[in-house]
């Protein structure tokens, strides 16, 4: 049964912290995701009204940082520095892993990009936050390992999609900027209708072009923002689709970032029966090197990316 109907309550009526609680979650663990639902507070209040500038700096991998993502950056980080059930933590914003507690027993670490898509901001278009979380403090190991993964979809609505290992559940900001319940166990159906191919289609390897190509063949919708947090949320939400940013032939690794971009996103879309690869292995078996690394991906319903694994290994033949 689930914790909406134990309850004996609408989804509308159950909010994140009782979810959890009902959901019988770890406390401190419960503690970490109520901290960043309250972070995200802050974060939808400066994309609403804050400066749209850069901030005159660059993050680790040489981008400009926008005087949002530094903020953003620095909302979350506060929060997890004050929680005191955080040993470390690393962000996309950063350049390394900065230990808060030095003592990780009990403790969780948390690997997170504080507003994806920052340059979709200043044409008014869906952003989000991304986090991964685990246990410990080590937070180079395989994705596999999270214990939670969620994030937060700033667009017309304000939205969180969550899970600790039990289901993917969406969750909606109220007028009181509480998270309350909209659906539990969100499921995908094992093949898609929409598809969302990010890179230059002209650098695109022969394995992806001919996925792409097939997907078109038979009607696929093309749907594509230019945020990795509204694309993914638009295929789990209806359930169907699948998203690429693929290697390409001047950029073996993609551009999407392994810690805090496809580890969280490959945990939450296995948890609703998808799958996530970089083509040639599985996203969350994957062992990081570095806070930096990349890789390329193919994510959402099974069949989909069973079928781009396909055609990529005939493209080594
Ligand atoms: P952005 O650079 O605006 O932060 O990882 C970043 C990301 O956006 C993803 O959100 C998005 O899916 C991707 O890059 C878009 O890249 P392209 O501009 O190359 O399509």
């Amino acid at each position: 049964m689930t914790a909406a109907k134990e309850a004996g309550t609408t989804p509308f009526q159950i909010d994140l912290r009782r979810y959890l609680r009902e959901l019988d979650e770890n406390r401190d663990l419960t503690r970490l995701i109520c901290e960043i639902a309250d972070a995200s507070k802050y974060i939808v209040n400066s994309i609403r009204t804050g400066d749209l500038g850069v901030a005159g700096t660059s993050n680790l991998y040489g981008e400009d940082q926008l005087a949002l993502d530094v903020l953003s950056d620095r909302i979350i980080r506060k929060r997890l520095l004050h929680s005191g059930v955080v040993a470390r933590v690393a962000s996309e914003e950063i350049s390394e892993i900065i230990t808060i507690s030095p003592d990780s027993r009990g403790k969780y670490s948390v690997a997170y990009d504080p507003l994806d898509g920052s340059s979709l901001v200043d044409v008014n278009l869906a952003v989000g936050t991304i986090v991964s979380i685990y246990e410990g403090d080590n937070l180079l190991q395989p994705g596999r390992n999270q214990v939670a993964a969620l994030y937060i979809l700033y667009g017309p609505r304000t939205t969180m999609m969550l899970s600790t290992g039990n289901g993917v559940h969406e969750f909606a900001m109220n007028q009181l900027m509480e998270y309350n319940l909209v659906q539990e166990n969100l499921k995908l159906d094992p093949k898609g209708s929409i598809y969302s191919p990010g890179g230059q289609r002209n650098k695109y390897t022969p394995g992806t072009e001919k996925f792409v190509s097939h997907l078109e063949a038979k009607g696929s919708k093309l749907r594509y923002s230019g945020g990795l947090v509204p694309d993914i949320n638009q295929i789990l939400v209806k359930g169907k689709g699948v998203f690429l940013y693929p290697h390409l032939q001047d950029n073996p690794n993609g551009k999407l970032r392994v810690l805090y971009e496809l580890n969280p996103m490959a945990y939450l879309v296995e948890q609703a029966g998808g799958a996530a690869s970089t083509g040639k292995q599985r996203i969350l078996d994957l062992q990081p090197q570095g806070i930096e690394d990349r890789a390329p991906v193919f994510i959402g319903c099974k069949e989909d990316v069973a079928l781009a694994e396909k055609f990529i290994a005939e493209e080594a033949k």
